[in-house]
């Protein structure tokens, strides 16, 4: 724990995280943020959640996989964190340590949306864990887009093929995807400063100049933009 602490006040980079039900346009938009930060000089790392090492890569597997629909909520819960420990220790805390910006597509707003919203969990324990894992790393930026479940739903189903069977979050009811979406909502009005809700039932351009606008905004209010790349070196 002590070592994470360290790890984590030698942060220098800053931490970008998208976030949104199914089918939002996360994986889509999270090339935008990229090549917003590039054109600003800034070395960029793009990675997921859950995801993003091979042990939280190997994690993801086991919750996705329909075959494990009977799986705790409580289980479901303590495997987001561990391999979010793991993507914090082996990427993206010496990411961020070696100046590069990390944009991940979703990020523990996801776990108060998903395992909170949707399942039910408990805020408080949720917090515990992040408090556990993140030792004080949170993300500087959210951009949260933000659409009608059944709307978001449908894209999934479109990308993923009619025929193709769904992961075991798509299998979840229009209810549940409501309540993460509502939990989002209220995170977002708890931190207006941090979360930056993007309407994302318009055309792809149009959300896609919104999310260039925020992330424009954010290096503006950091003083990050093209000057202050070298305050943000690559290796
Ligand atoms: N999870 C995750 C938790 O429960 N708790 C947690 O803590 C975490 C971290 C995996 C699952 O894990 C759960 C939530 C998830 O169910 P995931 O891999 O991010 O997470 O899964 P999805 O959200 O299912 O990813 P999707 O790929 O479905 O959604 P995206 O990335 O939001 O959408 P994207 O960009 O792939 O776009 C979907 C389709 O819509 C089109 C795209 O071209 C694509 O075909 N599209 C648009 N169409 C019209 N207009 C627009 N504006 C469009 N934007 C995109």
């Amino acid at each position: 724990m002590g070592c994470l602490m360290n790890a984590v006040s030698g942060v220098r980079g800053r931490f970008i995280t998208l976030e949104g039900i199914e089918g939002a346009g996360k994986t889509t938009q999270l090339a935008v943020v990229a090549e917003v930060l590039q054109a600003a000089g800034i070395t960029v790392v793009t990675t997921r959640e859950p995801g993003g090492t091979p042990v939280a890569e190997r994690i993801r597997a086991l919750l996705l996989d329909p075959n494990h629909r009977g799986m705790a909520a409580t289980s479901e819960l303590l495997l987001m964190f561990a391999a979010r420990a793991e993507h914090l220790v082996q990427r993206i805390i010496p990411a961020l340590s070696a100046g590069h910006w990390v944009v991940c597509d979703r990020f523990t707003d996801a776990t108060y949306a998903y395992q909170g919203g949707g399942r039910g969990l408990d805020q408080r324990q949720i917090a515990q864990l992040e408090a556990l894992v993140q030792a004080g790393l949170h993300p500087d930026l959210t951009l949260l887009l933000d659409l009608p479940a059944a709307e978001g739903i449908a894209r999934a189903r479109g990308r993923r093929g009619e025929a193709a069977s769904p992961d075991r979050f798509e299998a979840e009811t229009l209810a549940f995807f409501e309540r993460v979406r509502a939990a989002y909502l209220g995170r977002a009005a708890q931190a207006p400063a941090r979360i930056r809700v993007i309407p994302a039932a318009a055309p792809l351009a149009a959300v896609s100049a919104a999310v260039a606008a925020a992330v424009r905004d954010h290096l503006g209010h950091t003083g990050s933009g093209v000057d202050a790349a070298a305050d943000h070196p690559g290796p």
